[in-house]
């Protein structure tokens, strides 16, 4: 709840967060050629599910903007089997983390995850 309290009064949204039909912390759906949530805010620790396919085969890149797969170590979808239609990952270090749908990002079809740090916002008082 604390965690809650700390997020809302610095207006951090925590948008998207389980909800019907998502297995894990979060889901990241494709509604026709977009991602969304378009911009998710998560904390350290908790899990996405991409929805991820052979018409929208997910790829992390270095920037906001760009298209440059971010290697070596690819942190999100990457290397999932175009058979699998979702892939999760447990994101644990904070940061910003962006993809795109390598089908459709000449139509923007990107989205982006930040990561935050729980210990950031504890309460120093407990
Ligand atoms: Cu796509």
């Amino acid at each position: 709840m604390r965690l809650l309290t700390a997020a809302l009064l610095l207006g951090i949204p925590l948008t998207a967060h389980a909800g019907i039909g998502c297995p894990v912390d979060h889901c990241v759906r494709i509604v026709g050629n977009t991602y969304e949530p378009v911009q998710l805010d998560i904390w350290a620790g908790e899990t996405v599910r991409f929805e991820y396919s052979g018409a929208h085969p997910l790829r992390q890149v270095r920037s906001a903007t760009g298209t440059t797969a971010y290697t070596p170590n690819p942190l999100l979808c990457d290397d999932q089997s175009v058979t699998q239609p979702n892939c999760e990952i447990t994101l644990t270090v904070p940061g910003d983390f962006f993809y795109i749908c390598v089908v459709h990002a000449f139509m923007d079809m990107r989205g982006s995850v930040r990561v935050f740090d729980p210990l950031l916002f504890r309460d120093s008082f407990d």
